[in-house]
């Protein structure tokens, strides 16, 4: 019997024909739910540009699952055409690392902010990269918890004023890009909504790598951070391929990482491609769904 697709395309035909793949628009990738972020929230453009990767690596919606924390910009699992997960808070990473494992057909794509990825998710964060699990992990670092409506975040720069911190930070923020190298992720980039073109090539790289990849992207908070801001950025983004960047040299990735001031490099820090992810270690997992138990008790 034919199946149809949500996208209104038939995979299989008659007896004997191939399957045909439907090719999917960023049409098709709508979710039945508008976004509810403010007007502005630079997560508009992570959805955008999530939406043209999936795009144009040619998926199928139900080839793809988005999981998330909680967060504005956890909430993007369900303004997505695809499979998804709003799990708890700071606990998108371990969910979305047993579908992996279960699951090897599925293209998991992991969304959140700073504050539920590099805060109460920071345990998770660190693990699942020692582990290399084949995950993209898609940041919305906006330096602030907007949904509970502006307080500290974990890479809220030292000094700021926030409605938690009224008058100043005193702490260091966390910088993810060389902690995610250190750490041992296998494709470490950073992006910037206010650069479409550049965030939905880094999208789609991380999702080709095999292996865990980050892609921290400031999306600036338009109701909560008024520090850091999408003029802030546009005034200090630099691309590394423009600095002449070696995502293969990891010293320079390390000190690109750290550079913050009045150039802030956006792209490609780090990949490696020579280290196995998880599922690749144990020949169960790597059986994946096609694994039987069949004969087993
Ligand atoms: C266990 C738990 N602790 C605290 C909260 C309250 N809470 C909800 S969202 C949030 C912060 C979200 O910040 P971030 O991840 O940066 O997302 P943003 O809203 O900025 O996109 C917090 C503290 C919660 N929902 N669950
Ligand atoms: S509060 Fe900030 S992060 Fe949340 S939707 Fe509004 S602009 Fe976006
Ligand atoms: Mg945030």
């Amino acid at each position: 019997m034919d199946t149809v697709l949500e996208t209104g395309a038939t995979t299989r035909g008659q007896a004997g024909l191939k399957p045909e793949r439907a090719k999917v628009t960023v049409k098709d990738l709508k979710g039945r739910v508008d976004p509810d972020w403010c007007p502005g929230c630079g997560d508009f453009g992570v959805l955008a540009a999530l939406k043209q990767a999936i795009a144009e690596l040619g998926f199928q919606p139900h080839e793809v699952m988005t999981i998330s924390g909680i967060g504005c910009s956890s909430n993007l699992p369900g303004y997505l055409n695809t499979y998804g997960m709003h799990t708890l808070h700071g606990r998108a990473l371990a969910v979305a690392t047993g579908a992996q494992l279960a699951n090897h057909d599925l293209k998991i794509v992991v969304t959140g902010g700073d504050g539920d990825g590099y805060g109460i998710g920071g345990n998770h964060f660190l693990h699942t990269m020692r582990r290399n699990v084949d995950l993209t992990y898609v940041v919305m670092n906006n330096q602030i918890y907007g949904l509970t409506t502006g307080q500290l975040s974990p890479t809220s720069a030292k000094g700021m004023n926030t409605k938690s911190t009224p008058f100043g930070s005193v702490e260091n923020p966390v910088n993810p890009i060389p902690l995610a190298i250190a750490a041992g992720a296998t494709y470490v980039a950073r992006g910037f909504t206010g650069q479409q073109k550049h965030l939905v090539e880094l999208i789609k790289g991380g999702v080709q790598h095999r292996g865990f990849a980050l892609i921290d992207t400031f999306s600036p908070c338009v109701t909560y951070n008024h520090d850091n801001t999408h003029e802030f950025f546009k005034q200090r983004t630099r691309k590394l391929e423009e600095m002449g960047h070696d995502p293969t040299d990891f010293h320079g990735a390390m000190e690109k990482g750290r550079l913050w001031g009045d150039v802030i490099p956006i792209g490609l820090f780090w990949r490696r491609e020579d280290l196995p992810a998880l599922d690749q270690l144990e020949p169960v997992l790597g059986e994946g769904t096609r694994h039987s138990s069949a004969g087993r008790c």
